[in-house]
């Protein structure tokens, strides 16, 4: 890799690209194309992303933090919408879809001083259609400066529609979970996934003070397909837009849960939480022959 910021190192078992920019400082995974590090110069380098300080970086083995890339469904394949489920006959589907924990390529590096653009890319194969029999180019689309813009984009390489869910599973850091709160979701509909499923509105400001796993709906204003999140925590204001997508997923393990997660430390929820840029329910996505969807992130201070 013959580039002036970027460098490819090795992360435990796992091949990773360093970036070293005067605006900030990066490590991508190409298993899973997973962030794992953003640190903006904004933010004095600390990483805006939350990582387990338990991670294991084991081939094959889901990552604890930064952004996992769930697709081509969400969560449990069975709490999908059906079209979803029908596509693939597998038993024992893994939890958050087949691309997490599988490397993908790297396509291109755009470097400027003001910017690093990074294309990930992974196609389908014999083996992945064994799970999944579609044709498919899945493209993660990394642009970083002071701020971090995160896309993904599907393309139907095969010969039949296909219907998917996904998220970029963004992990958050805070000094303070009970002092944290989510603004622009009041009033927005949600689905509680630790009370059977019920759909819910919130009221007022997104609070922590209990597991939390819920998924929101979000008003399509204007037809604008998209939705800004503002989290207010102790010394940080963060706004997380996402494009092309009207569902997020709100998620804090909380006490009981911390204890069951992989790579994770009982008190580790007091320091984190996500929010995961989504089209799942009934915003997940169609893609016929040749068409491309895509969904996006971005991250600023
Ligand atoms: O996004 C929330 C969620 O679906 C939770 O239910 C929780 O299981 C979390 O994802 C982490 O999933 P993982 O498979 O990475 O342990």
């Amino acid at each position: 890799m013959n580039h002036i910021f970027c460098k490819q190192v090795q992360k435990g078992e796992l091949d990773a690209i360093q970036i070293n920019h005067p605006l900030f400082k990066a490590t991508l995974l190409l298993q899973g194309a997973q962030l794992i590090k953003f640190c903006p110069q904004n933010n004095q380098y600390k990483n805006l992303l939350w990582l387990s300080n338990q991670v294991e970086y084991k081939i094959g083995q889901p990552l604890r933090g930064g952004i996992p890339i769930c697709w081509p469904w969400f969560g449990n394949l069975d709490k999908n919408p059906k079209n979803i489920q029908q596509q693939t006959n597998i038993n024992n589907a893994p939890a958050h879809g087949i691309v997490r924990d599988i490397p993908w390529a790297v396509h291109s590096i755009i470097e400027s001083c003001e910017a690093v653009i990074i294309d990930l890319k992974i196609q389908s194969n014999d083996s992945l259609k064994r799970i999944w029999p579609y044709d498919f180019s899945l493209t993660a689309r990394f642009t970083f400066s002071q701020t971090l813009s995160v896309e993904l984009i599907t393309e139907n390489t095969g010969q039949s529609s296909f219907h998917f869910s996904q998220a970029l599973h963004t992990y958050l850091p805070t000094e303070d979970i009970r002092q944290t709160y989510i603004h622009n979701a009041q009033q927005t509909e949600y689905i509680d996934a630790l009370d059977e499923w019920t759909k819910k509105k919130q009221q007022g400001r997104v609070v922590f003070n209990q597991e939390t796993d819920r998924l929101y709906f979000f008003e399509n204003n204007a037809g604008e397909n998209q939705f800004e999140l503002r989290v207010e925590s102790p010394n940080q204001q963060l706004i997380l837009k996402t494009s092309n997508s009207l569902s997020a997923v709100i998620w804090n393990p909380w006490v009981d849960k911390s204890k069951r997660l992989s790579q994770f430390s009982a008190d580790d929820y007091k320091s984190m939480y996500c929010i995961e840029s989504a089209n799942v329910m009934s915003d997940h996505k169609s893609v016929a022959k040749n068409e491309k969807q895509s969904i996006a992130l971005q991250l600023t201070l």
